[in-house]
């Protein structure tokens, strides 16, 4: 077998001299029928969408192609330091539409598939999402990857590559069902499959310690189960610019050594099937947008992915520098996407001492100067925690290396505060008590120099509460970084009519400098601009109405007002009183309580995980209270309200530039930032939100006079659970009496008696951690804001400009500018 062995030179001849693809109409018609009949071999009888969205796909895949190579070359070239964003979640979505308006060739595409009588959108719907996150976390650094891209930074993507994505969510009798979401069935035309590049990851068997003969110690960490890690590239083409950066995906799978004394014992059975373990470790992505504590799996899975990654970027370095670690702190940079990937900052410790040779306080010197780490949550239940147990039997090297890390940590906090037991115990890795717990925020705050929240409220809370003791430590580990999104994808995309429109008045420099828009506001007294807009905004109502009425089999009336709630379903994001409300708006018909009204359609969609029984039943719920709305001829078309299944990327694209009002309603000082406001924003629709996350920041882009602002704040939030007293607020508040009376009557229940208890009692209880009833009043009288300003068109059309032009902020170009001003310091590098 010679295939592996490496040609004894590889003629320049073969790889230089291609002269790059033609990017006109013919030349992608060309290589379209090419691939459609040739490569993918198909004919008449198998014209679906699906092969030709993949004849299409590799069209364009090979014009990334050479960008991608001479991207690489272009950063080899000039020994760029890089930076290494490691996440077990990228949400990416689609990538066709994205390939084709970031390459620049709309027209050519179209063009071609137009003299084929193919409409590009048509096959582009035919891709299947790539569902690899949960949400908000997972879809930021797929934006991150696209702005990095765009701003020509030398960023790569460090993943799994899972075989079954997010679930995908199916509605039957009102309830949740989760579906398995087997994205690769069909072949993914995206990836490009690198075994040469193949890690051994380590697992189990247990640690040896040999003294040398000069004294030294040297640790061995043997007898362990080895998976394979196999990487598959996925390009990331920037904007306009020729740059393709990288997403490095790990495929896990089994060695092909068997357990020998089983396999001579004669367990060949046993011997085999051990090798499923490997196959399992990204069979699935975790559908808990919350730690799921404990589970095995999943710790195999970050531990996975901290490994490969990291010796991944250590073959490289080697390629170039040898075993000689000087400058590597200069050359790269690792971005923790949570604590989900913080096992790397023990991982690289263990690497450079057990693999490089390096003393500890060398190792220790390179991997705080180069680990980085991005906090999403401000709940303290979600922070991650892992028993020692089970590092133990899984990771006994790692452990050894965290004690070693904590004890020399605590020594320092020792000698701060000498004598402060109780902050010694706080702040140890190790949590104390019948289950000796890992923490896994401290270990990444210890062993990063750079920590962020994802809004300045959420940064704020961290250095006030969750992180104060290590505030106090180190001050200037900490920062924020206000998170966005990318407009290509969530304005130029999804929103073809509003950009044109925004093109002929502002030109289309916005597209890279979202800062642009706030021109738009110059035009915000042109009528001939607010019939334009209007127009398309009736337009995108109009496709998202349809939507709906496909999937809901409800008809939204495009003159109503589209009041939009879609993320993960969680008790703090508060979709309870957004039902809340609608069913005293309900009321309010049956009552004849209908002076002045605003026609309103209500949607609400987002999974809820498995596991998580109050979010299902909020599904439930929603559903529940739908079914009686829509079907009441006195309600009519005053009132609908969907809850829309399997929201997810390509959803959203259809949803956001529909919407005119944004719920963004979560409990203040629980929603670290929010990334779904900014998304609505950009595309006109104006917010109704708490001081909370990002909303406080896009309330101060866009003036109070543009955001419709309830509830409590974050430090009265603290205040008001001290002697919360519900039943007092409902027993007050006849509209809030009057919609418990009817949630507890069982109109919504009729033939599932008891069913919303569960929900009811939560909103009772004193210790109802949301507060759900405390904000009840105010969001209502918002609402009824929110319904006379929409009334008067002309004042609501300039409240949607005003949002839209001051989002230049929300762009995640800011975002990681902001990242490599005071974190990455990476020099933008073209591929020219
Ligand atoms: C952890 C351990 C085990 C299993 C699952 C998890 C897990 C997985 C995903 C924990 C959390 C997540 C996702 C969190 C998330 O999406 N957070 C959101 O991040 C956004 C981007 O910063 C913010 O805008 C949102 O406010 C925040 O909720």
């Amino acid at each position: 077998m010679q295939s592996d062995k490496p040609a004894t030179m590889c003629p320049t001849s073969l790889i230089n001299e291609l002269p790059p693809l033609a990017l006109d109409e013919k030349a992608i018609s060309e290589d379209f029928r090419r691939y459609f009949n040739r490569t993918l071999g198909r004919d008449k009888h198998h014209c679906t969408y699906h092969y030709l969205y993949e004849a299409l796909a590799y069209t364009i895949r090979d014009r990334l192609m050479e960008r991608w190579k001479n991207t690489r070359d272009a950063y080899e070239k000039s020994h760029a330091r890089q930076t290494c964003y490691l996440s077990l979640e990228f949400l990416m979505g689609r990538a066709l539409g994205n390939a084709v308006l970031n390459l620049g060739i709309t027209d050519a595409v179209t063009d071609a598939l137009y003299d084929f009588g193919i409409k590009l959108e048509e096959l582009a719907d035919s891709e299947h999402d790539a569902g690899l996150g949960n949400g908000g976390l997972g879809r930021l650094a797929a934006c991150f990857l696209d702005s990095c891209a765009t701003l020509q930074l030398p960023v790569m993507g460090y993943g799994l590559r899972y075989d079954y994505g997010m679930f995908r969510q199916e509605i039957r009798d009102g309830f949740q069902v989760e579906e398995p979401d087997n994205w690769l069935r069909d072949g993914n035309p995206w990836e490009l499959e690198r075994p040469e590049f193949t890690q051994t990851i380590k697992f189990g068997g247990h640690t040896e310690t040999h003294r040398e003969q000069d004294g030294s110690v040297t640790i061995y960490w043997n007898s362990c189960d080895d998976v394979l890690a196999i990487p598959y590239d996925i390009p990331v083409p920037g904007y306009g610019n020729d740059t393709v950066n990288s997403l490095r995906l790990w495929k896990s799978t089994s060695t092909d050594e068997f357990n020998l004394e089983e396999f001579n014992a004669g367990d060949y059975a046993e011997a085999v099937a051990a090798k499923n373990d490997a196959e399992h470790i990204t069979m699935v992505l975790y559908p808990n947008d919350a730690s799921e504590n404990g589970k095995e799996l999943r710790l195999r899975q970050q531990y996975f992915l901290a490994s490969a990654s990291l010796l991944d970027v250590m073959r490289r370095w080697e390629e170039v520098h040898d075993r000689d670690f000087d400058g590597f702190t200069d050359k790269l940079c690792f971005q923790l996407n949570d604590t989900h990937p913080s096992i790397a900052v023990a991982e690289l410790m263990r690497i450079l001492i057990d693999n490089y040779d390096l003393g500890w306080d060398k190792a220790w010197g390179i991997v705080t100067k180069s680990m980085a780490y991005t906090n999403h949550t401000l709940l303290p239940e979600a922070l991650e925690k892992w028993p020692v147990q089970l590092f133990e039997k899984l990771l006994p090297r790692l452990l050894e290396i965290i004690y070693e890390i904590n004890a020399r940590f605590l020594a320092e906090v020792s000698n701060h505060w000498p004598g402060d037991a109780d902050r010694i115990r706080r702040m140890s890795i190790i949590e104390e008590g019948e289950v000796p717990m890992v923490r896994m925020a401290n270990l990444a705050i210890i062993g990063s120099f750079s920590v962020n929240g994802v809004a300045e409220l959420h940064s704020r809370l961290l250095v006030e509460d969750l992180f104060h003791d290590f505030y106090e430590l180190w001050p200037e580990k900490f920062n924020n970084k206000t998170n966005g999104v990318t407009q290509r994808r969530w304005l130029l995309m999804c929103n073809p009519l509003q950009s044109k429109l925004m093109g002929k008045y502002i030109g289309d420099r916005w597209v890279t400098d979202l800062e642009q828009l706030r021109t738009l506001s110059t035009h915000v007294d042109n009528p001939e601009f607010r019939q334009g807009w209007l127009q398309v905004k009736q337009s995108n109502k109009k496709k998202l109405a349809d939507l709906v009425e496909e999937e809901c089999a409800v008809r939204f009336n495009t003159e109503a007002m589209f009041d939009i709630q879609v993320k993960r379903i969680h008790e703090y994001k508060r979709q309870i009183l957004n039902v809340l409300h609608v069913i005293h708006l309900y009321n309010r018909v049956k009552r004849g309580d209908c002076d002045n009204w605003t026609k309103r359609c209500v949607l609400i969609g987002g999974k809820a995980a498995p596991g998580y029984a109050m979010a299902k039943m909020t599904i439930k719920l929603i559903n529940n209270v739908a079914k009686v709305i829509n079907n009441d001829q006195e309600v009519g078309d005053k009132l609908k309200l969907v809850f829309f299944p399997n929201y997810r990327v390509s959803a959203m694209e259809i949803i956001c530039p529909g919407a005119d009002l944004s719920e963004q309603i979560s409990t203040a000082g629980k929603e670290a930032s929010g990334t779904g406001n900014m998304k609505f924003m950009m595309n006109g629709a104006v917010t109704i939100g708490t001081l909370d996350g990002a909303n406080i920041e896009i309330r101060e882009e866009v003036g109070d006079e543009n955001f419709f602002l309830f509830g409590l704040d974050a430090a009265e939030v603290k205040e008001m659970r001290k002697d919360y007293n519900p039943t007092a607020i409902i027993d007050g508040d006849d509209d809030l009496k009057a919609v418990m009376q009817l949630l507890q009557s069982g109109h919504f229940n009729q033939f599932e008696s008891e069913l919303f208890n569960p929900i009811i009692d939560s909103i009772y209880n004193e210790h109802d951690p949301w507060l759900t009833a405390a904000d009840f009043r105010s969001f209502v009288d918002a609402q009824e804001r929110v319904a006379e300003a929409y009334r008067d068109k002309e004042r609501w059309t300039r409240m949607s400009i005003l949002n839209t032009a001051n989002s230049g902020k929300f762009s995640t170009d800011r975002t990681m500018l902001d990242y490599n001003a005071d974190i990455w310091k990476l020099k933008p590098t073209s591929p020219e």
